[in-house]
């Protein structure tokens, strides 16, 4: 069983590793990415501990407060109990407004765009690939890569991205909704078309960490017929294989 389960985790290539320490997410690639498993980390304790006071009061409940005769007479009733409906109203208000706290404090470390990215990729997506443009810091724009639908990722178009640099990525769409997404980020972004040039709601950055490693991405908006087939990969490189793939590029940059 161990063995074909090992046989089916290897075949399904493009599936992240996942394991429980880090709840089932896969493990992230940017510095983006440690604020979205911390999120996940202290929701999912929220939730738990919020379910284990309420199962435990039920239970409580069950086992103390029977219904000790049958008697059809009604148990004193808690209606119009000043304290009892503060607490009803005020324990919820409390929690909802901690988890809306963290939830917009990250999201707007999520999306914010300073604009002071070494690398900045342009995607535009289309039915069914994607085309990446980068420019790097000294202003030079490389030849873009350009995709066609794949069943494999590794035969999609692959952007290369240098490690601990901060990366802009601007989304472009002229056809219909697509969803940029890396499971490694932790994050995806919906490529809508018609937002104009320029506007930030259309770009992220992202910090990478001192990684490397080929990694599969995938459109996660339902596009078109071959929507499953918008696969692509990033590859994160050392400073020294950035520097030479720049060098490749640079004959073909325009
Ligand atoms: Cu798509």
């Amino acid at each position: 069983m161990a063995l074909l389960l090992a046989t089916a985790t290897a075949c399904a290539n493009d599936v992240p590793e996942a394991d429980w320490s880090r709840g089932l997410l896969p493990d992230h690639i940017t510095e983006q990415g440690a604020i979205v498993q911390n999120l996940w980390n202290g929701a999912w304790i929220a939730a738990l501990a919020t379910g284990a006071v309420v199962i435990g009061l039920i239970i409580w409940a069950t086992i103390f407060h029977h219904k000790r005769k049958a008697k059809a007479e009604l148990p004193p009733q808690v209606r119009y109990n000043l304290p009892i409906e503060m607490l009803y109203t005020l324990i919820p208000l409390v929690m909802v407004s901690v988890f809306f706290f963290f939830t917009a404090r990250d999201g707007e470390a999520l999306t914010r765009v300073d604009g002071d990215a070494q690398v900045k990729v342009k995607v535009e997506a289309f039915q069914w690939s994607w085309r990446f443009t980068t420019t790097t810091s000294d202003g030079k724009t490389l030849k873009p890569v350009v995709g066609v639908p794949v069943s494999d990722y590794h035969q999609g178009p692959q952007l290369v991205l240098p490690q601990n640099k901060k990366i802009e990525f601007d989304l472009e769409t002229d056809d219909v909704i697509h969803s940029f997404w890396i499971p490694e980020f932790l994050f995806k972004r919906d490529v809508i078309p018609g937002i104009p040039e320029g506007d930030p709601g259309r770009k992220f950055e992202v910090t990478t960490l001192n990684k490397t490693g080929v990694f599969a991405g995938r459109c996660a908006e339902l596009c078109g017929v071959d929507h499953s087939r918008m696969l692509f990969s990033v590859k994160l490189v050392t400073d020294a294989e950035w520097n030479q793939y720049l060098t490749t590029q640079a004959g073909s940059a325009q």
